[in-house]
């Protein structure tokens, strides 16, 4: 399966690693061998080349640039955290710095891991971060979470104290989802807001979906494009809703603060998977009775 928008990643439901693409295996591209049994490896900071840091530094630059009227306030203060952009982080000082912030680390691992791993790691306030860079010819377009999409996309709201909370929150409830249909519940929950979320701020309409922010083209096209559908936050709607993975997303969810994803977050899940389940799954893009676009 090619990668949802350019810069994002494809499988993340799958999870399983090595993770397989639609037409069959795509060898791995990091080392799943030397990961420990929670599937967190070391950083290899030294492996990286003067051309690798380079890249980073490019990408860095062209998604810092497109930040002001696109990426939520939040966002934007936390992303001088990660340290001086002409190099890719140390996770171990970009950790100690988070840490002071909202007790979260960042953890090295090889790549997409599995599903109850990945619950497992954030429900410890540890994220895991992939070690591998793109190539050059995938500045635009990288098929699984690179460092940078994992970095620059995922970590600077983990400042946030309560999007920190948050993330957390959806790791022990996805510890608490062992049954299949819940995990995929929980995996569209995951991608409509951490990954492609956007939020209302009295200055308009903001990205703070990871997906979103670290790529070239949907952080504009999320915030401003009127083709795509945008719908205020809703559990049940989320959770019944298909996502697309080889295009810009054709549904896009709002919320109103963060403080919300959490209040939502907050009772057991286990209702609403009843009520999904008794529900119709609902395409990408396709509109329902109570949809209250935003
Ligand atoms: N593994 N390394 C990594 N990064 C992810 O974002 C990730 C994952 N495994 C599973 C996964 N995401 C998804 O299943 C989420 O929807 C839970
Ligand atoms: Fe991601």
């Amino acid at each position: 399966m090619p990668s949802g928008s350019p810069d994002f990643h494809s499988g993340v439901n799958q999870g399983v690693a090595p993770v397989t693409y639609g037409q069959g295996e795509r060898p791995p591209r990091g080392d799943y061998a030397q990961a420990r049994a929670d599937y967190t490896c070391e950083q290899d900071w030294a492996a990286y080349t003067p051309e690798q840091h380079e890249l980073y530094r490019r990408l860095f630059e062209r998604q810092s640039a497109q930040l002001p009227g696109l990426a939520c306030d939040e966002f934007i203060a936390a992303v001088s955290q990660l340290g001086e952009p002409s190099q890719i982080p140390r996770f171990e000082a970009l950790s100690e710095t988070l840490f002071r912030a909202t007790r979260w680390q960042v953890v090295a691992v090889p790549g997409l891991i599995p599903e109850e791993a990945f619950f497992a790691l954030l429900a410890q306030r540890k994220f895991p971060v992939t070690g591998w860079l793109r190539k050059p010819e995938e500045f635009d377009y990288v098929v699984e979470p690179d460092v940078f999409h994992d970095l620059f996309g995922h970590v600077p709201l983990l400042f946030e104290p309560r999007f920190a909370d948050y993330m957390q929150a959806y790791g022990i409830g996805g510890l608490k989802a062992s049954r299949l249909e819940a995990c995929e519940h929980l995996a569209r929950l995951y991608w409509y807001t951490v990954e492609f979320g956007l939020i209302d701020t009295p200055a308009g309409r903001r990205a703070y979906g990871a997906g979103i922010l670290s790529s070239g083209g949907e952080l504009r096209y999320s915030v401003t494009s009127p083709q795509p559908q945008r719908i205020a936050f809703d559990l049940d709607r989320i959770m019944r809703t298909r996502y697309t993975i080889d295009s810009y997303q054709a549904s896009y969810f709002v919320i109103d603060s963060f403080q919300q994803l959490i209040e939502v977050t907050a009772p057991d899940f286990t209702p609403v998977y009843a009520r999904v389940a008794a529900s119709s799954v609902l395409a990408a893009g396709e509109s329902a009775p109570g949809d209250r676009p935003r």
